[in-house]
């Protein structure tokens, strides 16, 4: 196959992966912050996304984890990476799981020597122009840097647009249980818009939840672990393209997990 761009600038294949995995190009740029994204059928908003993203700040990059998505979104962004060479791909084949793609992002991260990792969804609920809000709030505070920033729609100045009430409660009880009975001193737990110190993420214990339950699974440990936790007000807004991904079974496996991760909080 003929190559028009160099190696690393989006032009040459990956080797197989294992598991029958794809993956974009295998040399990455070196970079400080990667923004993770999980995607399960999102073709609808993913191009634009990325390119926002990649807009936002010329030191950003950014790796889609794909599950394979029947719509074909993991084969749009691998082609989207061709011409971009700060965007990369990793089509996973046979897994799934929200938690597992967040983590699978993280880890690939770390090995390729990012300090942070920034975790967003797909759908345009989180604004790209809050990363550097986000970015900033890892800063150090007498010397101690936070470990994890979190985009918040529960600390003053934060919102949420569009949602019907039902997922309104559903989120207002969530949070209350993380902060009462999970016993994390954080207003929003549940929120997947969070900026991650990879140095603290790399010492936390594991394993963690695969499912949707690895947002308040991640903070827990990193609470436990002594990370400092810090909240951003952000506007949340309802996707207007495509469906959410927490269905019924989702949301049963996320509350089943958090039943179990009470019963370790309050464990002596
Ligand atoms: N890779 C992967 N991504 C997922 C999975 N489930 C959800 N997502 C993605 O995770 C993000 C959050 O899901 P979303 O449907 O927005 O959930 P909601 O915001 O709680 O309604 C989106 O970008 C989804 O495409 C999954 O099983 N695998
Ligand atoms: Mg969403």
């Amino acid at each position: 196959m003929s190559r028009v761009l160099p190696e690393g600038l989006g032009g040459a294949e990956a080797p197989p992966q294992p598991g029958g995995d794809l993956a974009s190009a295998p040399a990455w740029p070196p970079g400080r912050v990667l923004v993770v994204t999980a995607t399960y059928n999102e073709r609808g908003s993913i191009g634009d996304l990325v390119d926002r993203v990649l807009g936002v700040d010329s030191g950003l990059q950014m790796l889609v984890v794909d599950d394979d998505s029947p719509d074909g979104t993991g084969t749009l962004v691998l082609d989207l990476a061709r011409t971009r060479p700060r965007l990369h791909v990793l089509v996973r084949r046979g897994r799934r799981g929200l938690g597992s793609a967040i983590i699978e992002g993280f880890r690939v991260a770390s090995a390729h020597g990012f300090a942070v990792a920034l975790n967003m969804d797909a759908d345009f609920s989180h604004d790209p122009d809050d990363i550097p809000r986000l970015l900033a709030a890892l800063e150090p505070v007498g010397g101690r840097p936070a470990a994890v920033a979190l985009g918040s729609r529960r600390v003053a100045g934060g919102r949420i647009v569009g949602w019907p009430l039902s997922r309104r409660v559903t989120s207002v009880l969530v949070n209350w249980y993380a902060r009462w009975i999970l016993r994390l001193p954080v207003r929003d737990s549940s929120t997947g818009f969070r900026a991650v110190h990879l140095g603290f993420f790399d010492r936390l214990p594991g394993p963690f939840d695969e499912g949707y339950a690895v947002l308040e699974d991640m903070l827990i440990q990193v609470h436990r672990a002594g990370g400092r936790i810090v909240e951003v007000p952000i506007t949340f807004t309802d996707r207007t393209v495509g469906e959410s991904k927490a269905g019924f079974r989702q949301r049963r496996d996320a509350a089943l997990a958090l039943l179990r991760m009470a019963i370790r909080a309050w464990r002596p």
